[in-house]
């Protein structure tokens, strides 16, 4: 049975410096970085230093700028370019791909503006899912001719109006059709809208490409009530081979708390 590989974003591990921070996670019994802050071309080199020096794998890259559903089209190809940067990141450091929360900015920031309601044409969401179609299908041939995917993040309500499941984000891989077009399981925010975890994550499959750890009230996993065991059932009956990056806050001396999670949920992985 797979292992469990276990990753962190990089803005928790501790370190002051990228090198730090590989060290650090490799004596604290980590795989793999999510590459979130640096995600940026040029410090390429520098990251595959820290990889080659630790053997900590990179697993996701980040796409910053603009944004993909905005009404402007300047920010949309903005956020077309930084994602187009982040995948070729991804393919330099050898990531799985890039991590993308198309709907964050809009839910988030309360001055970006809104698609208008089109109808009797279309409504705001239709023209959001349409434009989700439309550019993630571009980026996902360009993750294909990078040999990388294009992981597309569901959140909570209150962080993003589409998508919030999973389901809703395999209806964007299924409209698109690319065998690139991936999502990600956050278990915070599936604590929040899915009906049952274990059950979501069975349904997705091989869409999942990365999984974010956190317990229900987003601190690390065993202190809140989310049951990682059926959880990991989960993941290994579906046979997950990719990475589960921790993603939470961290209570405590962060090394000390850092290692007794690490130890937490090996043992639960072991035991799933
Ligand atoms: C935001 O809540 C989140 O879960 C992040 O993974 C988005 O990048
Ligand atoms: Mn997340």
């Amino acid at each position: 049975m797979a292992e469990l590989r276990l990753s962190i974003r990089e803005t928790m591990a501790p370190g002051a410096n990228l090198m730090e921070r590989f060290q650090n996670l490799r004596r604290l019994g980590f795989d793999g970085i999510e590459i979130t802050a640096s995600s940026r071309l040029e410090l390429a080199d520098e990251i595959l230093r820290a990889k080659e020096a630790t053997g900590i794998q990179p697993t996701i890259t980040s796409a910053g700028a603009g944004c993909l559903i905005d009404p402007r089209k300047e920010e949309r190809d903005l956020a077309v370019q930084s994602h187009r940067e982040a995948i070729e990141l991804a393919a330099r450091i050898g990531a799985v791909g890039v991590l993308t929360v198309p709907g964050i900015k809009i839910r988030m920031q309360p001055d970006r503006p809104r698609i208008p309601d089109l109808r009797p044409l279309k409504s705001t969401p239709e023209l959001e899912f349409d434009l989700m179609v439309a550019l993630y299908g571009e980026l996902a041939d360009y993750a294909q001719q990078h040999g990388v995917f294009l992981i597309i993040e569901p959140l909570n309500r209150y962080e993003q109006y589409f998508p919030r499941t999973l389901a809703d984000g395999i209806k964007i891989c299924q409209t698109i059709g690319s065998p690139h077009c991936k999502i990600m399981a956050d278990l915070f925010h599936m604590n929040i809208e899915e009906a049952e975890i274990a059950a979501s994550l069975r349904e997705a499959g091989d869409y999942l490409a990365n999984v974010h750890l956190a317990d229900s009230n987003r601190q690390t996993p065993g202190r809140g009530h989310t049951d990682f065991l059926s959880a990991f059932r989960a993941l290994k009956e579906i046979g997950y081979s990719y990475f589960c990056g921790l993603e939470c806050g961290v209570p405590g001396d962060q090394e000390a708390e850092l290692s007794r999670t690490v130890k937490y949920l090996r043992e639960t992985w072991e035991r799933a």
